[in-house]
């Protein structure tokens, strides 16, 4: 029987890094191709901008149910249980131990459940047992989910984590990821990421199909050495469809920045835009280096400074961040560089007319959004996948990346100096401006009508119908 409006159940993990492609994969599910879809949105939200969001996105579109699921009803605590491990990894174990029991009645009149990587193993069998077909969203690169369904295959092969440390790990087809280039976690095999990611990426061969916010012309190795069976034999079909694209949302509860009136003011391309996420805050004298680097590269700049991972926790003044207790910085700075604290529509700067820089962490949402937008990056990978993922920014030709400089775990700070240098470089480099602006061509075409994902994403809504 043909189901003429399927409905799909989309069931992301914690964090905006997750929830926003989520969102956007919602809007283009149900606007896009008329499906009715159900997001289940999992209560309380670890950040205050996750609540907002969602708040943003039931008040923008409304026929995007929420189907919420109550963490407090589940009968422990992962905050209790790992009381030092980062609070997002914590939700995601709070969310994988509560789909047995919480998610099942949530799946009631499903076509289709989505479910989020971080949850692949635990939602798969939960629907499976409903006869309701489990996809897997993957909101990183292509890259990234092959090195994902490579490495237990890697873990067996070469006995790391049985007292022997994590090596280069060549992806078949795909590339040798460094061993420095590997999620700092996955080197420490008792991890509470190291678990979940080894788990999830053994369930990949049994979800009904891989959905990944990526496209095949960024990332052509990757994609086909995963559809061709190269990473890992039997992987079910694999659904590129990226860059989703970004949803309007409006400005429901959120604070009013000023930022967009100062940079209607500014020249064309003479801003660097800098942000390294909604994850995670550089070391303080990290942060201080980067003030002092950005004064010094001359340049005008949006700088969004994080101080604490999860923003409630994020009460501080924005000058004893910078270590300015005076002002001297701010004032210095003052029309030429604007720092804030608060959440910025990051899609919106990028691609307004005076942002010519992304300085940049390569969370992968950023990666598609300068991807999008045709702005470079200077990539500054700090943790987790972003060193995989600043690698296939550069090679697709959407900025520079110095290799060199560390990211968390590393002692070494990266001076003023080297910053200063790297950004002056980084805006008058008209080549790579030029190639950017083609990523955006490629990007543009993917998702038009009749584009690589674009067809990808209506061949899974077709197989939802089914
Ligand atoms: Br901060 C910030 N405004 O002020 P990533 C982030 N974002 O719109 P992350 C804003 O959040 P993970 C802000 O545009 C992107 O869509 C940004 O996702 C948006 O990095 C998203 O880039 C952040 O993937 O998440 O937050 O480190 O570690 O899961 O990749």
């Amino acid at each position: 029987p043909v189901a003429a409006t399927p409905h799909i159940v989309l069931f992301p993990s914690a964090g905006m890094g997750h929830l926003v492609p989520f969102t956007r994969l919602a809007v283009a599910l149900s606007a896009g191709h008329c499906c009715d879809v159900s997001l289940v949105t999992a209560l309380p939200t670890v950040s205050s901008a996750e609540s907002r969001h969602i708040a943003a996105l039931s008040a923008a579109f409304p026929t995007v149910r929420r189907t919420d699921m109550d963490l407090r009803l589940a009968p422990f605590d992962a905050s209790a249980e790992f009381p030092a491990a980062d609070p997002f990894y914590v939700r995601y174990e709070a969310l994988r131990r509560s789909a047995p029991l919480l998610l099942g009645p949530l799946l009631a009149g499903a076509s289709a459940l989505v479910a989020d990587i971080a949850l692949a193993s635990v939602a798969i069998p939960v629907a499976r047992e409903l006869h309701v077909p489990c996809y897997v969203f993957f909101t990183a690169s292509a890259t990234m989910l092959s090195l994902k369904a490579y490495f237990p295959t890697y873990l067996d092969a070469s006995g790391a984590g049985h007292g022997r440390g994590v090596g280069d790990v060549d992806v078949p087809g795909v590339y040798r990821v460094p061993s420095s280039s590997v999620p700092q976690a996955l080197h420490d095999p008792d991890n509470i990421f190291t678990r979940q990611f080894v788990a999830n990426g053994r369930a990949l061969v049994a979800a009904d199909g891989l959905l990944v916010n990526a496209f095949e012309a960024m990332e052509p190795e990757a994609v086909a050495a995963l559809r061709g069976g190269a990473v890992v034999a039997g992987l079910p079909p694999v659904f590129a469809v990226g860059p989703l694209t970004p949803v309007k949302l409006g400005e429901a509860g959120q604070e009013q920045g000023n930022y967009r009136t100062w940079l209607d003011a500014q020249p064309r391309r003479s801003v660097v835009y800098v942000s390294f996420g909604s994850r995670k805050a550089l070391a303080r004298q990290q942060i201080r280096e980067l003030a002092a680097g950005l004064e010094a590269c001359g340049h005008r700049f949006l700088w969004v400074v994080k101080g604490a991972v999860v923003d409630r926790d994020d009460a501080g003044e924005l000058s004893d961040l910078l270590g300015d207790g005076e002002g001297f910085f701010l004032r210095r700075v003052k029309g030429r560089g604007l720092v804030t604290k608060s959440w910025v529509e990051q899609d919106e700067v990028l691609r307004h007319p005076a942002v010519g820089l992304f300085v940049s962490h390569c969370g992968w949402n950023s990666v598609t959004e300068a991807a999008s937008s045709g702005v470079p990056v200077l990539a500054w990978p700090r943790f987790a996948d972003q060193r995989v993922n600043a690698r296939v920014a550069v090679r697709a030709g959407l900025g520079v990346w110095v290799e060199r400089w560390s990211w968390e775990g590393e002692e070494a700070v990266v001076t003023a100096e080297e910053i200063a240098e790297q950004v002056v470089a980084a805006m008058g480099d008209e080549a790579v401006a030029e190639k950017a602006a083609s990523v955006r061509e490629s990007a543009a075409r993917a998702v038009a009508d009749g584009g690589t994902s674009h067809r990808s994403l209506a061949e899974f809504v077709r197989r939802c119908r089914a």
